[in-house]
């Protein structure tokens, strides 16, 4: 894997690059669509591509694993190959899953202990076993396998736990030395930051992570429930402490504001299942705004579903149309929904790539996040 900054913008943080892997190029600032279960809910892998046009999207160790079970995606000739997607893929450890999924988990130095959300049955995860499947699902980069610390957090657990997610890391990277690719292109390996909401944790963890020399850098534990202003001192101080001439990877955010505020303080990559999970329950997000489609007053609503034309959906079918999908539970509201969603994710970071290379980013930002912060 490769990174190649082309600008880092004069009124903010924010930066413009390309990172290029075995299967593609992609341009940052990106947006990854979530695929947990080799799959991005109610959309074609053609659609992904052609109408999305999505340049990498994410699995899940933790979902792969248990379903369809790594000894079926090495026998695929891995996820690439079994979902037909020759694009990039990330997968993230599976250490976050299992936190928000698994109840019943149990965590100690080893690994974590948990129970599959699928059947009940008890699994163990460990930094080694999360590398292990990770070579096996065949990403083109992996994440290390971290605890992701709730909020609120108590200062001594939460230092304790990032010293723990450092060890975590240190053998993940031993492991990985020792376990080659087993199919024929590179996997990038990236570290998490943590620190919960503490700044000197957040610091000392940067610094911990930016030692370490890997080809990407990611951000976890935020977007658990803090306030945005949290969010934004905490990214703020982690990138000024990660190296520049890496990509860096904020985990699970977030809302097209929390994305653009955070590729200010220099995000190049987020992932989110906000986009597809809120297009499932009727929330379109677009540029004016976001729109409840079930709500009664687009009942006769004849206009298109977005203006702007981003994907095909919006000017194919209109806003009254889309309701009564909605009202009815068809399946079909949710995948135009879903497609509306994406592509304007996919819009929002390409033109925030536009604006940093034009050179007026700020003005644009500052612009679209008063515009995007209503509900219509
Ligand atoms: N760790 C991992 N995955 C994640 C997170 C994390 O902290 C988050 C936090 N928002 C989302 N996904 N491994």
């Amino acid at each position: 894997m490769k990174f190649d900054l082309k600008i880092t913008d004069t009124t903010s943080k924010a930066r413009a690059g390309t990172i290029t892997t075995d299967h593609g190029e992609i341009e940052t600032p990106i947006f990854m669509p979530v695929g947990t279960v080799a799959s991005v809910k109610g959309v074609h892998q053609q659609e992904l591509k052609k109408d999305i046009n999505a340049d990498i999207i994410l699995g899940n160790t933790y979902h792969l694993y248990l379903r369809p079970t790594t000894k079926i995606l090495e026998k695929a000739g891995g996820l690439h190959k079994f979902m037909k997607w020759d694009r990039p893929i990330l997968t993230d450890s599976g250490g976050y899953q299992v936190y928000s999924l698994s109840g019943n988990n149990k965590i100690n130095e080893k690994g974590v202990k948990f129970k599959s959300h699928i059947d009940g049955s008890m699994h163990f995860f460990t930094p080694e076993s999360s590398m292990d499947i990770q070579r096996s699902i065949g990403a083109d980069i992996i994440m290390a396998f971290d605890e992701c610390t709730p909020y609120p957090c108590e200062y001594n657990y939460a230092k304790n736990s990032m010293h723990m997610t450092h060890r975590w890391l240190k053998r993940c990277i031993n492991h990985l030395e020792k376990t080659p690719e087993i199919y024929d292109f590179k996997q990038a390996f990236f570290p998490i930051v943590q620190g919960s909401t503490y700044k000197d944790l957040r610091k000392q963890s940067a610094e911990f992570i930016a030692s370490m020399g890997a080809e990407g850098n990611a951000i976890g534990g935020l977007s658990v429930g803090e306030p945005a202003e949290e969010l934004y001192e905490m990214t703020d101080i982690v990138c000024s402490v990660l190296p520049e001439d890496k990509p860096r990877y904020l985990m699970g955010v977030g809302t097209p504001i929390n994305i653009l505020e955070n590729i200010a303080l220099g995000v190049d990559m987020f992932d989110c299942v906000m986009p597809t999970r809120n297009a499932r329950n009727g929330m379109l997000f677009t540029a004016h705004g976001s729109i409840n489609i079930k709500n009664k007053k687009w009942e006769d609503d004849f206009s298109p579903i977005d203006e702007m034309n981003i994907t095909f959906v919006d000017t194919e079918y209109s806003k009254a149309y889309l309701r009564h999908l909605f009202v009815a539970k068809e399946y079909l509201a949710k995948q135009i929904a879903t497609i509306h969603n994406l592509g304007f994710y996919m819009w929002l970071v390409r033109e925030a790539r536009k604006h940093i290379l034009a050179g007026d980013f700020t003005i644009w930002k500052n612009m679209m996040v008063k515009q995007m912060d209503k509900r219509l």
